[in-house]
C-alpha cells in the first residue's frame, strides 16, 4: 500500500514528535531526573464506602467487548477509505490537493477516470470485507459494528459514575499536568517510572490516555461519523463546519483511527512491559496476583477476536445478503424516522462562490446506439417517459420539461465512496412533475431508470420513496453551474436528492415509474447497487 504524506504534514509530524522529545532530554540533562511515581490526588486504593476499587466484572467484560467491537469497526472502516484513497481539509476533492492519500496515481487529465476507476486495493487481512470497491460490504459491518461500540461505550460510561470508579479515568485536579508530564521525561529518556499498581491507580500518563480514548476519541469518532451523513448535512449545514466541512469529518474520523491503532499498540507494549500477568489477571480475572491463568484465558479471548474476523470475512463473501438485510433490520426504522420527518428535509444555502472547483465523475456512460443518436440529434430526440401507478401518463420532450419551470439549489453532493463536492443544479423540482402526472394513492416507490448500465451490467436503476421526492431540494435536473447537464454528469436529465448518498441519483434517466413497491423491481432490494453490490436501500448516513 502506498502512503503519500504532503511534505508540509510530514514536517509538522516531525515536530510536533520531536519538540517534546527534545525537551525532556534538555531537562534531564540539566535539572537530573525527578521521581514520577508520586500518588495522585483523589485516588485511592479504595472507595470512599470501603470497596477495593479493582476491576469488577463489568469493567473486564466491557473492555473485551469494546476491544471485540472496535476492531471489527476499525477494518470495516479502512474497507470504506481504500474506496476513496484520499484525504482533504476542504468541501470539494480536487485530485492533487489531498493532505493524504493511499494511492500512487495522479489523476489523468487526458482521459475519462471516474471516481470507481480510482479506488483501491486493499488486502482481507486489514480490512473487512478487503479488496477492491467493496463500501457497501464495509458499510454494513461499520454500521452494525457501531451499534455494537456504543453500546458497551454507554454501559461503560455508566457503570463507571455509578460505580465511583470514575476517579480512575477522570483527572479531578490540574496537578495530573506535571505529574504527565514527569512521566513522559521518564518515558522518553528511557529512565522507566516506578508504576503505581494498575490494581488501584495509573500513572498520570496513563489516566490521560485512558481519559482521552474514552472521553475524547471515541464521542469524537462518533460526531465525525454523523457530519458525514448526507441526511444530517443537508438539513443542518451547520453541523458539518464544525469539523471543517465533509471532508474535515472525514478526515478527523481518520486521525482518530490512527489514534486507536497507536493507543494499542503502547498500551499492549506497556501491559507487556510492566508486568504481563499481574496485569492480565487485573483485566481478566479481576485478581490481584501473578498466576498464569488470566494471562492464558486473555490470550484465549484475543484468539477469538481474531476469529471473528475470518468468521466476518468468511460471511461477507458467502452470505453478503444477509449482512445487507441485518444492517437493514438495525437502521430501517430510524431512517423511515428520517424520511417521514420535515426537520429533515434539506435546507442548504450554499452560494454560486462556494461550488468546487472539481466535480468527482462516476459510472459507465451510455454506449447503446440509441443513445449515440440521441447525443448526435442533441437530445432533441428525446422522450422522458412518465408512467406507472399514475393518473396521467406522459412522454415529455427536454423543452416540454424546461417549460415545466425552473427551480435550482447549490448543494454538497455525498458520495458512499467519502468524496463530496459542491455544485448548482437546475431543474424542475419533482414536486412540479408530480402535479402533472397525479400518482394513485397506492403509489408509495418512485423508480428511476437510466440508459447507462450498471457496474456488473443490466440497466442501471434506482429507487425513491415518495416521502423523498416530496421533500425540497429533490431535482431532475437538466442544468450543472448553469450551463446544460454535460454528459458525464447525466445528461440530459439527473436525480438529485441531497438527503442521500450520489448512487440514488440517477444519471442519464430514460424513464420514472410510480410503483406500489420497490420489491418487484430488479432483485428487489431498491436499485442496482443494491441489488448487486449490497448498497443500502435508505442511505441517509
Ligand atoms: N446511470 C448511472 N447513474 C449514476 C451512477 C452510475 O453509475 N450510473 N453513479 C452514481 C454515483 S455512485 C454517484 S456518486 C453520482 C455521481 O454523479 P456525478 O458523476 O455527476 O458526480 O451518480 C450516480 N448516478
Ligand atoms: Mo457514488
Amino acid at each position: 500500500m502506498v502512503v503519500i504524506l504532503r511534505r508540509r504534514y510530514i514536517i509538522w509530524l516531525v515536530v510536533v514528535v520531536a519538540v517534546p522529545i527534545v525537551l525532556a532530554w534538555s531537562q534531564v540533562l540539566v535539572l537530573g531526573i525527578h521521581s514520577a511515581s508520586a500518588p495522585l490526588a483523589g485516588i485511592t486504593a479504595s472507595t470512599p464506602n470501603g470497596e477495593p476499587r479493582g476491576f469488577p466484572v463489568w469493567i473486564r467484560w466491557t473492555h473485551y467487548a469494546n476491544l471485540f467491537f472496535l476492531f471489527l469497526v476499525m477494518r470495516s472502516g479502512l474497507s470504506i477509505l481504500m474506496d476513496h484513497p484520499r484525504l482533504y481539509w476542504h468541501n470539494d476533492c480536487t485530485p492533487g490537493t489531498e493532505w493524504l492519500r493511499f494511492t500512487p496515481i495522479d489523476v489523468p487529465k487526458d482521459r475519462a477516470w471516474t471516481a470507481k476507476d480510482d479506488a483501491r486495493y486493499i488486502s482481507p487481512f486489514i480490512a473487512l470485507p478487503g479488496y477492491r470497491h467493496t463500501p457497501g460490504m464495509g458499510r454494513s459491518w461499520h454500521f452494525i459494528t457501531d451499534y455494537g461500540f456504543i453500546l458497551v461505550g454507554v454501559i461503560y460510561v455508566a457503570m463507571l459514575v455509578a460505580s465511583g470508579q470514575w476517579p480512575r479515568l477522570i483527572p479531578t485536579s490540574w496537578a495530573i499536568v506535571p505529574y504527565a508530564w514527569e512521566t513522559f521525561v521518564h518515558y522518553a529518556t528511557f529512565h522507566f517510572p516506578v508504576e503505581p499498581n494498575g490494581y488501584y491507580a495509573y500513572n498520570a500518563i496513563q489516566q490521560l490516555a485512558y481519559f482521552g480514548v474514552v472521553f475524547i476519541m471515541a464521542p469524537l469518532s462518533i460526531l465525525t461519523g454523523i457530519a458525514m451523513s448526507p441526511a444530517v448535512d443537508s438539513a443542518f449545514p451547520w453541523y458539518p463546519r464544525i469539523f471543517g466541512g465533509r471532508q474535515g469529518g472525514r478526515s478527523i474520523h481518520f486521525l482518530l483511527l490512527c489514534g486507536y491503532v497507536a493507543f494499542t499498540i503502547v498500551h499492549v507494549s506497556l501491559v507487556f512491559w510492566t508486568g504481563a500477568q499481574r496485569n492480565f489477571n487485573h483485566i481478566v480475572l479481576g485478581t490481584d496476583d501473578t498466576r498464569l491463568l488470566g494471562l492464558l484465558l486473555g490470550c484465549a479471548g484475543l484468539a477469538v477476536v481474531v476469529a471473528s474476523w475470518i468468521v466476518a470475512y468468511v460471511v461477507a463473501w458467502r452470505y453478503p445478503r444477509l449482512i445487507q438485510r441485518l444492517h437493514k433490520a438495525l437502521v430501517f426504522p430510524l431512517e423511515l424516522g428520517v424520511s417521514a420527518s420535515t426537520r429533515f428535509n434539506p435546507a442548504e444555502r450554499y452560494t454560486r462562490a462556494d461550488v468546487s472547483p472539481y466535480f468527482w465523475a462516476n459510472g459507465k456512460m451510455p454506449d447503446s446506439d440509441e443513445w449515440k443518436r440521441l447525443v448526435a440529434d442533441d437530445f432533441r430526440g428525446y422522450r422522458l417517459r412518465v408512467s406507472g401507478c399514475v393518473e396521467n401518463s406522459v412522454d415529455l420532450s427536454l423543452d416540454e420539461i424546461r417549460a415545466l419551470g425552473h427551480d435550482e439549489h447549490v448543494s454538497l453532493h455525498h458520495c458512499i465512496q467519502g468524496w463530496s463536492g459542491i455544485a448548482q443544479w437546475g431543474g424542475i423540482s419533482m414536486v412540479r412533475l408530480i402535479g402533472l402526472v397525479k400518482p394513485l394513492p397506492g403509489a408509495r416507490v418512485v423508480e428511476f431508470i437510466s440508459f447507462g448500465e450498471a457496474t456488473f451490467g443490466g440497466v442501471y436503476y434506482d429507487t425513491q420513496r415518495v416521502e423523498d421526492v416530496v421533500k425540497p431540494e429533490c431535482l431532475l435536473a437538466y442544468e450543472m453551474n448553469d450551463v446544460p447537464l454535460p454528459q458525464v454528469h447525466g445528461a440530459p436529465i439527473r436525480l438529485r436528492v441531497e438527503n442521500q448518498l450520489g448512487f440514488k441519483m440517477v444519471k442519464w434517466i430514460r424513464e420514472i415509474r410510480f410503483v406500489e413497491t420497490e420489491k418487484a423491481i430488479g432483485e428487489g432490494h431498491g436499485g442496482a447497487n443494491e441489488d448487486q453490490e449490497y448498497f443500502d436501500l435508505l442511505p441517509y448516513i
